[in-house]
């Protein structure tokens, strides 16, 4: 087994101290630190996914998982955050009101830093209120938003309302991601964006506020 599948094994396994000595191997043996994340951290959560929808995994299996993931993220973070750049626009980013997944948002938020930009992170189950205090306190060139369940979907066109009735609507662009979203989604609901992945969101904020 490739030392990058020994990582994605662990991470489904929720066997957080091996991932964390086969992340810090691959790092010492020159791993690109993107490969690191793509083909052994997140590959382990693509396992996991599956297997958690048809009821093969528990909530208390992939939190252990989602720990593990944390663990060899917690490594690769400083190496993605060397990336150049000059833009240091601010990204205000969170996981909308009553959802509790963090994991994308997390990955985001570390692939904006990677790509220069000032991150505000607000956390998880953030109200629109809290949103829109936070544009006002921080003053970002754009926001993010990120949903995982279908129920909370739906938080994001009351955010984009609430920052709208506060009259801060044409001071920021607005990009959203996470599993459950799609294009045409992200145009009814009035935001600037939809964003695959976490790469999709770097080059869109960037365009945005080039
Ligand atoms: Co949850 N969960 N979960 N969960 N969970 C899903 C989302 C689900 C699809 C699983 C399933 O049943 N098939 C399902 C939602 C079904 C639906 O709504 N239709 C579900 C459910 C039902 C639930 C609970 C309700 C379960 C329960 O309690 N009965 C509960 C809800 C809690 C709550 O939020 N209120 C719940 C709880 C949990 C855990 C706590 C156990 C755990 C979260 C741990 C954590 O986040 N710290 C968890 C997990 C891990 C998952 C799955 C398995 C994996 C999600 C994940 O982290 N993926 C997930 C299944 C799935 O997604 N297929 C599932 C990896 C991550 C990197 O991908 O977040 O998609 P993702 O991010 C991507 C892109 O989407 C994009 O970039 C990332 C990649 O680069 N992106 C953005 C994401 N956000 C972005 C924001 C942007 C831009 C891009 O802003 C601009």
């Amino acid at each position: 087994m490739s030392d990058l599948k020994k990582i994605a094994e662990a991470v489904f396994e929720g066997d957080y101290e091996t991932v964390h000595d086969l992340t810090q191997q691959a790092i010492d043996g020159g791993v690109p630190a993107m490969e690191i994340v793509s083909n052994g951290l997140l590959a382990g959560m693509d396992i996991v996914a599956p297997k958690f929808k048809s009821g093969e995994m528990f909530i208390p299996e992939v939190m252990m998982s989602a720990k593990a993931l944390a663990e060899g993220l917690k490594l690769v973070k400083p190496l993605l955050s060397t990336d150049e750049s000059d833009g240091m626009a601010t990204f205000l980013m969170a996981t909308v009101k009553g959802d509790l997944h963090d994991i994308g948002k997390n990955l985001v938020v570390m692939i904006m830093e990677s790509g220069g930009f000032n991150v505000v992170d607000l956390g998880i189950d953030v109200s629109p209120e809290q949103f829109v205090e936070g544009i006002k306190k921080h003053k970002p060139q754009i926001v993010g938003m990120c949903a995982l369940l279908t129920t909370t979907m739906m938080a994001m066109k009351e955010t984009i309302d609430a920052i709208t009735e506060a009259g801060l609507r044409d001071s920021v662009k607005i990009l959203v991601g996470g599993a459950p979203l799609y294009p045409e989604f992200a145009e009814k609901i009035g935001a600037d964006g939809y964003c695959v992945d976490a790469v999709a969101c770097k080059e869109m904020a960037a365009a945005l506020v080039a």
